[in-house]
Protein backbone atom coordinates (compact mmCIF):
# COMPACT_ATOMS: atom_id res chain seq x y z
CA UNK A 1 0.00 0.00 0.00
CA UNK A 2 1.02 3.71 -0.26
CA UNK A 3 2.04 5.24 3.24
CA UNK A 4 -0.96 7.35 3.17
CA UNK A 5 -2.97 4.54 2.52
CA UNK A 6 -1.62 2.44 5.16
CA UNK A 7 -2.05 4.62 7.96
CA UNK A 8 -5.76 4.92 6.95
CA UNK A 9 -6.18 1.10 6.61
CA UNK A 10 -3.93 0.28 9.83
CA UNK A 11 -6.36 2.55 11.99
CA UNK A 12 -9.21 0.66 10.93
CA UNK A 13 -7.47 -2.68 11.05
CA UNK A 14 -6.70 -1.57 15.27
CA UNK A 15 -10.53 0.02 15.33
CA UNK A 16 -12.02 -3.93 14.06
CA UNK A 17 -9.12 -5.46 16.72
CA UNK A 18 -10.32 -3.62 19.69
CA UNK A 19 -13.91 -4.25 18.97
CA UNK A 20 -13.76 -8.48 18.43
CA UNK A 21 -11.73 -8.08 22.37
CA UNK A 22 -14.83 -5.87 23.54
CA UNK A 23 -16.89 -8.83 22.05
CA UNK A 24 -14.70 -11.61 23.34
CA UNK A 25 -15.16 -10.14 27.15
CA UNK A 26 -18.31 -9.64 26.85
CA UNK A 27 -18.84 -12.68 26.32
CA UNK A 28 -16.63 -14.45 28.38
CA UNK A 29 -17.87 -12.11 31.23
CA UNK A 30 -21.32 -13.42 30.51
CA UNK A 31 -20.48 -17.12 30.51
CA UNK A 32 -18.71 -16.52 33.77
CA UNK A 33 -21.54 -15.18 35.37
CA UNK A 34 -23.85 -18.06 34.03
CA UNK A 35 -21.67 -20.84 35.41
CA UNK A 36 -21.55 -19.06 38.82
CA UNK A 37 -25.63 -19.10 38.80
CA UNK A 38 -25.97 -22.54 37.97
CA UNK A 39 -23.19 -23.66 40.68
CA UNK A 40 -25.15 -21.67 42.84
CA UNK A 41 -28.23 -23.21 42.16
CA UNK A 42 -26.59 -26.83 42.85
CA UNK A 43 -25.41 -25.83 46.18
CA UNK A 44 -28.30 -23.99 47.34
CA UNK A 45 -28.84 -24.63 51.22
CA UNK A 46 -32.07 -25.81 52.29
CA UNK A 47 -32.03 -23.97 55.78
CA UNK A 48 -35.08 -25.80 57.02
CA UNK A 49 -33.25 -29.24 56.42
CA UNK A 50 -32.68 -30.76 60.22
CA UNK A 51 -28.49 -30.24 60.74
CA UNK A 52 -26.18 -32.69 60.40
CA UNK A 53 -25.39 -34.17 63.83
CA UNK A 54 -22.03 -34.42 65.95
CA UNK A 55 -21.14 -38.24 66.06
CA UNK A 56 -21.86 -39.11 69.65
CA UNK A 57 -19.38 -41.66 70.94
CA UNK A 58 -19.89 -43.84 74.46
CA UNK A 59 -18.04 -45.25 77.37
CA UNK A 60 -16.13 -48.35 76.13
CA UNK A 61 -17.59 -51.96 76.61
CA UNK A 62 -14.96 -52.85 79.64
CA UNK A 63 -15.65 -49.75 81.07
CA UNK A 64 -19.24 -50.14 80.77
CA UNK A 65 -18.72 -53.89 82.50
CA UNK A 66 -16.58 -52.52 85.09
CA UNK A 67 -19.08 -49.80 85.97
CA UNK A 68 -22.00 -52.13 86.51
CA UNK A 69 -19.70 -54.46 88.34
CA UNK A 70 -18.66 -51.63 90.74
CA UNK A 71 -22.17 -50.53 91.16
CA UNK A 72 -23.27 -53.73 92.49
CA UNK A 73 -20.86 -54.28 94.96
CA UNK A 74 -21.78 -50.55 96.23
CA UNK A 75 -25.50 -51.26 96.45
CA UNK A 76 -24.43 -53.83 98.95
CA UNK A 77 -22.40 -51.44 100.83
CA UNK A 78 -18.84 -52.29 99.46
CA UNK A 79 -16.36 -48.92 99.38
CA UNK A 80 -14.46 -48.81 96.47
CA UNK A 81 -10.69 -48.20 97.26
CA UNK A 82 -7.59 -47.75 94.90
CA UNK A 83 -3.78 -48.33 95.23
CA UNK A 84 -0.52 -47.79 92.99
CA UNK A 85 0.10 -50.30 89.93
CA UNK A 86 3.46 -50.54 90.43
CA UNK A 87 3.39 -52.19 94.01
CA UNK A 88 6.41 -53.57 96.28
CA UNK A 89 6.83 -57.27 96.36
CA UNK A 90 5.79 -57.10 99.97
CA UNK A 91 2.14 -55.72 99.33
CA UNK A 92 1.98 -57.89 96.19
CA UNK A 93 3.12 -61.29 97.62
CA UNK A 94 4.71 -61.17 100.77
CA UNK A 95 1.79 -60.33 102.78
CA UNK A 96 -0.72 -63.24 101.09
CA UNK A 97 1.56 -65.57 102.08
CA UNK A 98 3.03 -66.12 98.76
CA UNK A 99 6.58 -66.78 99.77
CA UNK A 100 9.94 -66.22 97.86
CA UNK A 101 9.97 -69.88 96.45
CA UNK A 102 6.47 -69.93 95.16
CA UNK A 103 5.27 -70.54 91.89
CA UNK A 104 3.43 -67.37 91.38
CA UNK A 105 6.59 -65.06 91.77
CA UNK A 106 8.00 -66.95 88.62
CA UNK A 107 9.80 -64.66 85.82
CA UNK A 108 7.22 -66.02 83.44
CA UNK A 109 4.09 -64.71 85.26
CA UNK A 110 5.62 -61.19 87.19
CA UNK A 111 7.05 -58.27 85.40
CA UNK A 112 9.52 -57.06 88.22
CA UNK A 113 10.65 -53.84 88.11
CA UNK A 114 13.53 -54.34 90.77
CA UNK A 115 14.12 -57.37 93.10
CA UNK A 116 11.62 -55.71 95.54
CA UNK A 117 9.17 -54.17 93.10
CA UNK A 118 6.85 -55.34 90.17
CA UNK A 119 3.61 -54.35 88.36
CA UNK A 120 1.00 -55.81 90.48
CA UNK A 121 -0.54 -58.90 89.43
CA UNK A 122 -3.65 -58.81 91.24
CA UNK A 123 -5.50 -55.79 92.93
CA UNK A 124 -4.61 -57.72 96.58
CA UNK A 125 -2.42 -55.66 97.80
CA UNK A 126 -5.01 -52.31 97.70
CA UNK A 127 -6.57 -54.16 99.92
CA UNK A 128 -3.82 -55.27 102.11
CA UNK A 129 -2.88 -51.54 102.24
CA UNK A 130 -6.45 -50.77 103.54
CA UNK A 131 -5.87 -53.20 106.21
CA UNK A 132 -3.00 -52.12 107.67
CA UNK A 133 -4.01 -48.49 108.05
CA UNK A 134 -7.85 -49.21 108.88
CA UNK A 135 -9.26 -51.60 111.34
CA UNK A 136 -12.37 -53.76 111.42
CA UNK A 137 -14.80 -53.90 110.00
CA UNK A 138 -14.09 -53.32 106.44
CA UNK A 139 -16.29 -53.95 103.45
CA UNK A 140 -13.93 -53.15 100.34
CA UNK A 141 -13.63 -53.77 96.23
CA UNK A 142 -10.36 -52.64 94.75
CA UNK A 143 -10.81 -52.41 90.95
CA UNK A 144 -7.91 -52.08 88.45
CA UNK A 145 -5.75 -52.71 85.89
CA UNK A 146 -3.18 -55.27 87.09
CA UNK A 147 -0.43 -57.16 84.70
CA UNK A 148 0.69 -60.86 83.69
CA UNK A 149 2.98 -62.02 81.58
CA UNK A 150 0.57 -63.52 79.44
CA UNK A 151 -0.66 -63.14 75.56
CA UNK A 152 -3.70 -64.87 73.89
CA UNK A 153 -7.40 -65.07 72.54
CA UNK A 154 -8.15 -65.01 76.33
CA UNK A 155 -5.40 -63.48 78.28
CA UNK A 156 -3.92 -60.00 77.96
CA UNK A 157 -0.92 -58.84 79.78
CA UNK A 158 -2.62 -55.93 80.93
CA UNK A 159 -6.22 -56.76 82.27
CA UNK A 160 -9.10 -55.29 84.95
CA UNK A 161 -10.06 -57.20 88.40
CA UNK A 162 -11.85 -56.42 90.79
CA UNK A 163 -11.19 -57.79 94.51
CA UNK A 164 -13.43 -57.55 97.85
CA UNK A 165 -12.51 -58.16 101.29
CA UNK A 166 -15.45 -58.35 103.92
CA UNK A 167 -13.26 -58.36 107.78
CA UNK A 168 -15.63 -58.00 110.91
CA UNK A 169 -16.58 -60.31 113.63
CA UNK A 170 -18.12 -63.83 112.91
CA UNK A 171 -17.95 -63.30 109.36
CA UNK A 172 -18.75 -66.97 107.59
CA UNK A 173 -18.47 -68.67 104.34
CA UNK A 174 -22.11 -68.22 103.85
CA UNK A 175 -21.70 -64.76 104.28
CA UNK A 176 -19.65 -65.42 101.30
CA UNK A 177 -21.83 -67.33 99.67
CA UNK A 178 -24.80 -65.30 100.37
CA UNK A 179 -22.42 -61.89 98.86
CA UNK A 180 -21.58 -63.77 96.06
CA UNK A 181 -25.17 -64.95 95.16
CA UNK A 182 -26.66 -61.46 95.40
CA UNK A 183 -23.80 -60.47 93.30
CA UNK A 184 -24.08 -62.79 90.26
CA UNK A 185 -28.07 -62.79 89.84
CA UNK A 186 -27.96 -59.17 89.67
CA UNK A 187 -25.27 -59.69 87.07
CA UNK A 188 -25.92 -62.24 84.91
CA UNK A 189 -30.14 -62.40 85.92
CA UNK A 190 -31.82 -64.43 89.22
CA UNK A 191 -32.53 -67.81 87.47
CA UNK A 192 -28.34 -68.10 87.39
CA UNK A 193 -27.62 -70.85 88.69
CA UNK A 194 -23.76 -71.09 90.84
CA UNK A 195 -21.71 -73.80 92.46
CA UNK A 196 -18.90 -73.93 94.15
CA UNK A 197 -15.53 -76.26 93.79
CA UNK A 198 -12.94 -76.64 95.99
CA UNK A 199 -9.80 -75.07 95.07
CA UNK A 200 -6.71 -73.41 96.69
CA UNK A 201 -5.24 -69.81 96.72
CA UNK A 202 -2.14 -68.77 99.11
CA UNK A 203 -3.83 -65.99 101.04
CA UNK A 204 -7.30 -68.11 101.55
CA UNK A 205 -8.70 -71.05 103.15
CA UNK A 206 -11.05 -72.73 102.61
CA UNK A 207 -10.38 -71.40 99.03
CA UNK A 208 -12.95 -71.95 96.25
CA UNK A 209 -13.88 -71.46 92.51
CA UNK A 210 -17.66 -70.26 91.44
CA UNK A 211 -18.88 -71.68 88.49
CA UNK A 212 -22.33 -70.46 86.79
CA UNK A 213 -24.19 -72.53 84.50
CA UNK A 214 -23.14 -71.93 80.91
CA UNK A 215 -24.92 -69.05 79.75
CA UNK A 216 -24.63 -70.03 75.68
CA UNK A 217 -26.06 -74.08 76.05
CA UNK A 218 -27.57 -73.13 79.31
CA UNK A 219 -25.83 -76.38 80.79
CA UNK A 220 -26.28 -79.34 78.08
CA UNK A 221 -22.29 -78.78 77.23
CA UNK A 222 -20.77 -77.10 74.00
CA UNK A 223 -17.87 -75.15 73.22
CA UNK A 224 -17.33 -72.23 75.46
CA UNK A 225 -18.10 -74.36 78.93
CA UNK A 226 -15.83 -77.09 77.40
CA UNK A 227 -18.41 -79.61 77.38
CA UNK A 228 -19.09 -79.57 81.19
CA UNK A 229 -22.13 -76.72 81.30
CA UNK A 230 -20.37 -74.78 83.78
CA UNK A 231 -18.20 -71.44 83.47
CA UNK A 232 -16.05 -70.41 86.00
CA UNK A 233 -16.76 -66.27 86.86
CA UNK A 234 -14.72 -65.82 90.34
CA UNK A 235 -12.29 -67.26 92.58
CA UNK A 236 -12.90 -67.05 96.31
CA UNK A 237 -12.55 -67.66 100.01
CA UNK A 238 -12.16 -67.00 103.81
CA UNK A 239 -8.80 -64.83 104.48
CA UNK A 240 -6.03 -67.19 105.77
CA UNK A 241 -4.93 -65.99 109.16
CA UNK A 242 -1.49 -66.09 107.87
CA UNK A 243 -2.52 -62.72 105.86
CA UNK A 244 -4.15 -61.45 108.93
CA UNK A 245 -0.98 -61.74 110.84
CA UNK A 246 1.00 -59.63 108.32
CA UNK A 247 -1.53 -56.68 108.58
CA UNK A 248 -1.57 -57.00 112.42
CA UNK A 249 -5.18 -58.32 113.42
CA UNK A 250 -5.43 -60.88 115.56
CA UNK A 251 -7.59 -64.38 113.50
CA UNK A 252 -8.81 -65.63 117.09
CA UNK A 253 -10.99 -61.94 116.69
CA UNK A 254 -12.12 -61.71 113.39
CA UNK A 255 -12.73 -63.18 109.95
CA UNK A 256 -12.82 -62.30 106.41
CA UNK A 257 -13.85 -63.43 102.99
CA UNK A 258 -12.51 -62.18 99.97
CA UNK A 259 -12.60 -62.78 96.38
CA UNK A 260 -12.10 -61.43 92.57
CA UNK A 261 -12.84 -61.69 89.42
CA UNK A 262 -11.46 -60.98 86.13
CA UNK A 263 -13.53 -57.94 84.23
CA UNK A 264 -13.06 -58.70 80.78
CA UNK A 265 -14.34 -62.57 81.91
CA UNK A 266 -17.51 -60.85 82.46
CA UNK A 267 -17.64 -58.49 79.52
CA UNK A 268 -16.29 -61.49 77.24
CA UNK A 269 -19.46 -63.93 78.90
CA UNK A 270 -22.25 -60.69 79.07
CA UNK A 271 -21.67 -60.09 75.32
CA UNK A 272 -20.75 -63.44 73.61
CA UNK A 273 -16.94 -62.04 72.55
CA UNK A 274 -14.86 -64.75 72.41
CA UNK A 275 -10.81 -62.70 71.67
CA UNK A 276 -10.03 -60.32 74.55
CA UNK A 277 -7.73 -58.74 71.88
CA UNK A 278 -10.68 -56.82 70.63
CA UNK A 279 -11.31 -54.79 73.49
CA UNK A 280 -7.90 -52.91 72.60
CA UNK A 281 -7.54 -52.49 69.51
CA UNK A 282 -9.97 -49.49 69.43
CA UNK A 283 -11.80 -50.72 66.53
CA UNK A 284 -15.04 -48.90 66.31
CA UNK A 285 -16.38 -51.27 63.84
CA UNK A 286 -16.22 -53.34 67.34
CA UNK A 287 -16.75 -50.62 69.87
CA UNK A 288 -20.08 -49.20 68.52
CA UNK A 289 -21.92 -52.44 69.05
CA UNK A 290 -22.04 -51.60 72.45
C1 LIG B 1 -8.52 -65.51 91.65
C2 LIG B 1 -9.50 -64.86 92.46
C3 LIG B 1 -9.03 -64.09 94.67
C4 LIG B 1 -8.63 -63.07 96.77
C5 LIG B 1 -8.61 -63.04 95.41
C6 LIG B 1 -7.72 -61.85 98.71
C7 LIG B 1 -7.29 -60.62 99.13
C8 LIG B 1 -6.84 -60.51 100.44
C9 LIG B 1 -6.84 -61.57 101.27
C10 LIG B 1 -7.29 -62.78 100.79
CL1 LIG B 1 -6.27 -59.02 100.98
N1 LIG B 1 -7.71 -62.90 99.52
N2 LIG B 1 -8.17 -61.97 97.43
C11 LIG B 1 -9.10 -64.21 97.39
C12 LIG B 1 -9.52 -65.30 96.63
C13 LIG B 1 -9.49 -65.25 95.26
O1 LIG B 1 -8.95 -63.93 93.31
O2 LIG B 1 -8.86 -66.28 90.79
N3 LIG B 1 -7.26 -65.23 91.95
C14 LIG B 1 -6.12 -65.86 91.39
Amino acid sequence: MKPEERRRVGRLANDLKQRVENKLEEKAAEIRGRSLDSRAAQVAIDVSLPGRRAPRGHRHPLTQTLQDLVDIFRGMGFKVVEGPEVELDYYNFEALNIPRDHPARDMQDTFYVTDDVVLRTQTSPVQVRTMESESPPIRIISPGKVYRHDADVTHSPMFFQIEGLMVDRDVSFSDLRGVLEAFLHEFFGPETEMRFRPSFFPFTEPSAEVDIRCLICRGSGCRVCSGSGWLEVLGAGMVDPAVFRFVGYDPEEVQGFAFGLGVERMAMLRHGIDDIRLFYENDLRFLSQF
